[in-house]
């Protein structure tokens, strides 16, 4: 098990941590999603986060925020 952090520069308050949370949580694989939005970031446990970064970032976008970096 592992984990990815992604800077979102965005996140602001509980709906953008909904948001985000409703679209990276259901991709497979993904065990947990932690928005912590005074250090605006997203972190991501998986078994393998690495495999999972191109979905994870397409969430994110999906989800209508932004991953700097
Ligand atoms: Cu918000």
């Amino acid at each position: 098990m592992g984990t990815a952090t992604y800077s979102v520069p965005g996140v602001s308050c509980g709906h953008c941590e909904a948001a985000i949370t409703e679209e990276v949580a259901p991709i497979e694989g993904v065990e947990s999603v932690v928005v912590d939005l005074a250090a605006k970031t997203v972190t991501v446990t998986a078994e393998d986060p690495t495999a999972l970064d191109a979905q994870v970032r397409a969430a994110i976008d999906e989800a209508g925020y932004e991953v700097a970096g």
